[in-house]
């Protein structure tokens, strides 16, 4: 019997599964959640080892997820499917909590977007689970992580962390501190325009990335959004920049040669033709303008989020190895500096797309 099948068999027994458990791995490359890919005699699952660390109110979150999911299906769109626990539960609740959905069969998810149809793909996609949450009545839902993407608290949390300097790694990424202590000025701009109501508050997916989408693996289309545990009002400048920060780059968020990473226009301006054209007849002016923005800043916010992790001694994102919040950090930076020169040019992308 593998380690896995000794740790997790008796989880997955638990569970309304159809078959006998034969196989339990790891799967998948998240950075939050433990993910198991448990294959029966009749079909394959996803268990989940939930955060409760990052996200401290499992019942809100599973309620959430549950909520959406079933509004998605009435509706005929191919989603995550909640598999119940033996006693009528959506998850085990207990010191360490966990989950189970259907594995989506014949999909794939990329870790880069070495295909720009597939991209463009996935910003239709997204751009369409965009209009289907705007149906989805947000007083139902429960904020899972407070103040996400809210950049200037994100960044009061990078100064603190700093400021303690726990682990004396300081030191180590001055360069990085510098950039990120030096840019303070552009982290306002989304936080105030929510605020002002400039900028509509909606129900959107916050944590857009490539690898949260599943692609059909013989046509390339989108066949369904996954990791919904982050679905709270927010703004559509988090959902379409979360994107573009991870897929419209020419390598691995954690790439270690930085002459390999840059900012793709291409490979946005794809994106934005998928997502843009399917949010078209929703998408205000002020929406529009910003998103070029929102990009920006979902990839320096994200950067910012690396670093205070690597000084706060790696606790919030899974880690493969010593400095791996770091690597991961120096890719954001690369990419925001390479994004804010460019501005005008990813604005008349914009707007001819939706001229
Ligand atoms: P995390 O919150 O840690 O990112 P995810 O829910 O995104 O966890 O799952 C991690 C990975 O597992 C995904 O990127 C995807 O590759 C795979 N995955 C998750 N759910 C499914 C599913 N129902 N069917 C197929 N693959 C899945
Ligand atoms: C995390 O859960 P996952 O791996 O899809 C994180 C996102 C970050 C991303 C960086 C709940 O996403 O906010 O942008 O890592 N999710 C949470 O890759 O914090
Ligand atoms: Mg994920």
């Amino acid at each position: 019997m593998s380690d896995y099948m000794k740790e997790y068999g008796a989880v997955a027994a638990q569970f309304c599964l159809e078959g006998e458990v034969t196989e339990i791995c790891p799967y998948g490359e998240g950075h939050i959640n433990v993910t198991l890919l448990v294959t029966t005699t009749k079909k394959r699952y996803i268990l989940q080892k939930m955060n409760t660390h990052v996200f401290p109110d499992p019942d809100g979150l599973m309620a959430n997820i549950c909520g959406v999911t079933e509004h998605l299906s009435a509706r005929g769109i191919e989603t995550l499917n909640v598999v119940p626990t033996k006693d009528g539960k959506s998850f085990i609740k207990g010191d360490v909590c966990y989950r189970v959905y259907d594995f989506i069969e014949d999909t794939v998810t990329y870790q880069t977007a070495s295909d720009i149809n597939v991209f463009r793909n996935s910003g239709k996609a997204f751009g369409e689970f965009q209009n289907y949450l705007a149906e989805f009545d947000a007083s139902k839902l429960t904020e899972t992580i407070k103040r996400f993407h809210d950049t200037p608290n994100r960044f009061a949390n990078f100064k603190a962390a700093l400021e303690k300097d726990e682990f004396n790694r300081a030191k180590d990424c001055q360069k990085e501190i510098e950039f990120i202590l030096s840019h303070e000025s552009t982290y306002g701009i989304a936080m105030d325009s929510l605020k002002d109501g400039s900028l509509p508050l909606r129900v959107t997916h916050n944590d857009t990335k490539l690898n949260n989408i599943l692609m059909d693996a013989k046509s390339g289309e989108a066949r369904a959004v996954i990791d919904l545990d982050t679905i709270m009002p927010g703004s559509m400048l988090f959902d379409f920049g979360d994107s573009i920060r991870f897929g419209a780059s020419t390598a691995a968020e954690d790439e270690k040669d930085l002459s390999k990473v840059h900012f793709d226009i291409n490979l946005f301006k794809a994106y934005a033709e998928g997502y843009c054209g399917a949010v078209k007849d929703s998408i205000t002016d002020k929406e529009a303008e910003l998103l070029p923005y929102g990009s920006y800043l979902m990839t320096i916010e994200c950067g910012m989020r690396f670093l205070t992790d690597y000084l706060a001694g790696d606790t919030y994102f899974a880690t493969k190895y010593e400095g791996h919040n770091l690597v991961r950090c120096r890719t954001q930076i690369q990419l925001a500096a390479e994004m804010e020169a460019q501005f005008e040019e990813m604005k008349k992308i914009i707007r001819d797309i939706l001229a």
